[in-house]
């Protein structure tokens, strides 16, 4: 296609670097720029997506008459009725083979907790640029850091979302580090979905035939971290993305969204929304799970669409920390799991190694498990 003229002298003019600095500069995020009131009705050109609308049609919108729904798991009453426990084995099996994905009701954590969660972290974003500010850095040593785009310098175009997160395991911080604002809930959530992870390691361990422990004792020494994300509002949300299409890196994601949407999964080939249900958690396999269980188990791919309507907010809790000391552990396809029908599919690596490729790559939308393969 032949570039317009006027086009031509904007590319030329524009200066990505210049642009992506002062924003990095101003510390506030995505939020900050709505605050500022520069971009009331157009977004600046860093978080431009180059052919978002080409590709309207088979890649930005989910298909309304897909008939495929993220399969719903119930865990009401499965430690007490050993036919309900076999029932929701073969269901947690056939999704997190299927789909890498799935959504949980009745999983114990009370709604008055999810939905504090939720109001603590809007809390957070909402409060003066003044009291945000001071939390905004990319040191990875810190535990408790604010940013905005986790990869900014090194993709092409931003995410219209802002994060705060947490390190909260092995090694928590102190609670003064956790802003005032949402410190009681972090800390409560922080307890409530890491031990919820501690189940569905169990229940993930007994749906591929391994004593209950294993997965727990295998990915539970290389801690939890959770990022709390904010997406504002949008005023061009055809031009951009809230979060771009990845897998997870670690074992597995569990995460709490609100009731605004936008999150939508890969499934054959077809992008399925994630519909909000209150009171239910949504449970994403990583590609540390799909490559220790030689594939039995897949990571799905994921986005978030950006809407006009907002802030969405969403809560994402990995279940791995790439802080922890813990990460120097070999990782391969698990032993248990082979035969000669089924030989390793992927080479033995650390968690550490793993995590640096998965960083280094950053969200790009290709498979962080390549490298690994035999
Ligand atoms: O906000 C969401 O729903 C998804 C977040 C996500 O994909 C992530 O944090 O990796």
């Amino acid at each position: 296609m032949v570039e317009s003229e006027e086009n031509k002298s904007s590319t030329s003019t524009y200066d990505r670097v210049a642009e992506v600095k002062a924003f990095e500069e101003s510390k506030v995020g995505v939020k900050g720029l709505l605050e500022s009131g520069i971009c009331v009705t157009k977004i600046p050109r860093m978080f431009h997506y180059p052919n978002l609308n080409l590709n309207m049609n088979s890649t930005h919108e989910s298909d309304p008459s897909s008939k495929f729904n993220v399969p719903i798991i119930d865990l009401q009453n499965i430690h007490t009725n050993p036919c309900l426990h076999a029932e929701v084995l073969d269901k947690i099996r056939s999704a997190c083979r299927e789909w890498g994905c799935f959504q949980v009701i009745n999983h114990g954590i009370p709604d008055s907790v999810l939905d504090e969660m939720i109001s603590g972290i809007r809390r957070f974003h909402e409060q003066e640029a003044e009291e945000r500010k001071p939390f905004y850095t990319r040191d990875t040593s810190k535990k408790v850091r604010y940013f905005s785009n986790g990869s900014l310098f090194k993709n092409h175009a931003a995410n219209w979302r802002d994060t705060i997160s947490f390190y909260v395991s092995p090694d928590p911080p102190n609670p003064e580090e956790i802003p005032q604002v949402c410190r009681d809930i972090v800390i409560e959530y922080s307890k409530k979905v890491r031990d919820l992870g501690f189940t569905f390691f169990e229940i993930f361990s007994e749906a591929l035939g391994l004593d209950p422990s294993y997965l727990k004792k295998l990915a539970s020494p290389n801690g939890h971290f959770i990022a709390c994300h904010y997406y504002p509002p949008c005023p061009e949300p055809e031009l951009t993305m809230g979060a771009s299409n990845h897998t997870d890196g670690d074992f597995m994601t569990i995460l709490l969204q609100d009731r605004i949407g936008g999150l939508q999964v890969l499934h054959q080939n077809q992008w399925i929304d994630v519909p909000p249900v209150h009171g239910s958690l949504i449970v994403n396999i990583g590609d540390l799970l799909q490559l220790v269980t030689n594939d039995m188990f897949t990571s799905v791919y994921h986005r978030v669409l950006s809407k006009n309507i907002g802030p969405r907010i969403s809560i994402a809790s990995f279940f791995v920390n790439s802080l922890s000391k813990g990460t120097s552990k070999v990782v391969g396809p698990i032993n248990e799991l082979l035969s000669e029908e089924n030989p390793p599919i992927y080479r033995d690596t650390t968690v550490n190694d793993f995590l640096a490729h998965y960083y280094e790559k950053s969200l790009d939308g290709s498979s962080s498990l390549q490298p690994f393969r035999v």
